[in-house]
């Protein structure tokens, strides 16, 4: 096995939980909402133990600073029971046959819902989670223009952005087989992706309408998936100057106290 166990610093309620497993489900006796288990960053344990925990622990495959980051804010703002395993992507780790059997496109972020079902795709995940978690705010209402401002920029993230970082990371996957390209080329072409990165950062900066938050109705999933994204391509001296209400977001995101140690796990 490749991958580590640990804890996240984020507990659950039994009412989030009851809220997520049975939607419509109103609760009058619960009283004050308290972590059915607090989160012991000690207690490391594989998952599958644990009877009611156990049932309805998130299981989340990721690695520090990558786009797991950003399922792992929004498990934490939820209040959600995860058990993160560790892929890094540093040796290769999500090309290894146990994780490509998990998640067959060899990428992170994968996530296990305590049904049992397996999530790929960073959105999708976000969308998913904002439908189990109303309380947690992660999408406006449905069918509000504001929640059809959300799903067009998580998408535009997700298909105009995100790939462009596999480009700058890989660009040997994007040659042909065979094709002896220099390590110059290599780099004038990530200096190239790195520039379409920045333009489209900057459609990005241009389409944000709150304060700190992207939409004018406050906090979104928007916000976790641009401050995470964000973060890449090694772009960091660009963006203060080029794309503050981005940067405005994140350190909003940072200061959240339910946010706070998760990003500091993987930005610093
Ligand atoms: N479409 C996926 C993209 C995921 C992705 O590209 N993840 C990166 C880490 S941030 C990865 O796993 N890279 C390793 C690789 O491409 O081999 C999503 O939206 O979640």
């Amino acid at each position: 096995m490749f991958w580590m166990f640990c804890e996240s610093g984020a507990g659950t309620t039994l009412d989030t939980y009851i809220a997520s497993r049975l939607p419509g489900c109103k609760l009058f006796c619960l009283g004050p909402r308290r972590p059915l288990r607090q989160a012991n960053p000690a207690d490391h344990r594989k998952s599958g133990g644990g009877g009611m925990i156990a049932a309805m622990t998130y299981i989340l495959y990721g690695d520090k600073g990558s786009g797991s980051a950003t399922t792992e804010l929004a498990l934490a703002i939820a209040g959600a029971h995860v058990t993160l395993r560790d892929v890094p992507l540093e040796r290769n780790a999500q090309r290894e046959a146990g994780y490509s059997s998990v998640n067959a496109q060899q990428k992170l972020p994968t996530l296990v819902t305590p049904d049992g079902e397996t999530l790929t795709e960073t959105a999708a995940i976000l969308i998913t989670l904002a439908e189990r978690f109303p309380a947690a705010g992660f999408l406006p209402p449905p069918a509000s223009a504001e929640r059809a401002r959300a799903l067009r920029w998580l998408l535009f993230i997700a298909t105009e952005i995100y790939p462009v970082v596999e480009m700058i990371d890989y660009p040997e996957r994007f040659q042909p087989e065979g094709d002896a390209t220099s390590d110059v080329r290599r780099e004038a072409m990530r200096a190239h992706l790195r520039g379409i990165w920045k333009r489209r950062w900057l459609i990005v900066e241009q389409a944000v309408r709150g304060e700190p938050w992207f939409l004018a109705t406050g906090f979104s999933a928007v916000d976790i998936y641009a401050a995470v994204v964000s973060r890449w391509a090694q772009t960091g001296d660009w963006r203060p100057a080029a794309i503050p209400r981005i940067e405005a977001i994140v350190a909003a995101l940072a200061a959240r106290p339910d946010c706070g140690p998760v990003w500091r796990r993987h930005f610093g």
